[in-house]
């Protein structure tokens, strides 16, 4: 191999080993967990065993990738550099040869069997809801979402982003509120279009479709605020109906729960006007 061939393959691992260190260290240091942070490129850290499923094979598919990709451009360059016209004039007449034509069948077979074991492992992980120390009701609405908490009490509130809280465009006057490690099942309806419910640190996104109850799933396995945001488009304040959940220890949930009852005895009071929707 010459050495402009040389220099690529060089250049092609620094660049391989830098992804590899940047993956190993977490990536952005300044990442705080449950929300976005400045300049991130990588996944949210997780706050739940779906998400470190997710991360794990995001970065398994990242190497992958990477290896593959390299390889390929490895072959090329070979073959620029040692079948061009000048250093190979009398070309060869091959064309067939059984070992490499099985050999580049059965290795790709056997890169995407190894990519559908875990992706599957993954789907019915999140599919499989367990069972469930606790229901919540997720009504998407133009444009808030309303919590409801039919094993505690049946009390049902309206959660509004709040123009003067931060993470902004984030923060909301009442927050879902749910125990740390606790399996909670999620289950999302439309009031009046399609929506869909989504927090990345916990690796969940379902759909909220008006006449339909969908479900799914998150164990938070560290106390802490998570954000979300509606993640289909439904209308001019898509953008303003963000999903903030608070992971409380138990006793805290217990006492939240005794105030939100009372506090939202007479259904969905919200310290913005609700029905109209945020006044942008
Ligand atoms: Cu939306």
């Amino acid at each position: 191999m010459g050495r402009v061939g040389r220099h690529l393959l060089g250049l092609a691992t620094i660049a391989l080993v830098a992804a590899g260190l940047t993956l190993a260290t977490g990536g952005v240091a300044f990442a705080e967990l449950g929300q976005p942070a400045p300049w991130e490129w990588r996944l949210q850290q997780s706050g739940s065993p779906v998400m470190d499923n997710i991360v794990w094979f995001h970065n398994f598919l990242f190497v992958l990738i990477a290896l593959i990709t390299l390889f390929v451009l490895a072959l090329l360059i070979v073959v620029v550099i040692k079948f061009n016209a000048k250093a190979n004039p009398v070309p060869s007449r091959t064309t067939h040869n059984t070992l490499i034509e099985v050999v580049w069948t059965l290795v790709p077979v056997l890169i995407l069997v190894g990519i559908a074991v875990p992706s599957f492992r993954l789907l019915f992980l999140e599919l499989d809801v367990p069972k469930a120390d606790l229901t919540i009701k997720a009504t998407g609405k133009q444009w808030y979402w309303s919590y409801a908490y039919p094993d505690n009490g049946k009390f049902e509130f309206d959660s509004l982003m709040a123009q003067d809280k931060q993470p902004r465009l984030l923060g909301v006057d009442n927050e879902m509120v749910v125990p740390v490690n606790k399996v909670i099942r999620v289950q999302t309806t439309g009031a009046d279009v399609i929506h869909s419910f989504a927090v990345p640190s916990f690796g969940i996104k379902i759909d909220a479709i008006p006449g339909r109850l969908n479900e799914t799933w998150f164990k938070a396995t560290k106390v802490g605020m998570y954000y979300g945001q509606c993640s289909e488009l439904c209308g001019k304040d898509h953008a303003f109906m963000p999903i903030a959940v608070r992971v409380v220890s138990d006793q805290e949930f217990a006492s939240w729960v005794e105030t939100a009852k009372k506090k939202f005895a007479s259904g969905g009071a919200s310290t913005y006007a609700s029905a109209a929707g945020p006044t942008q």
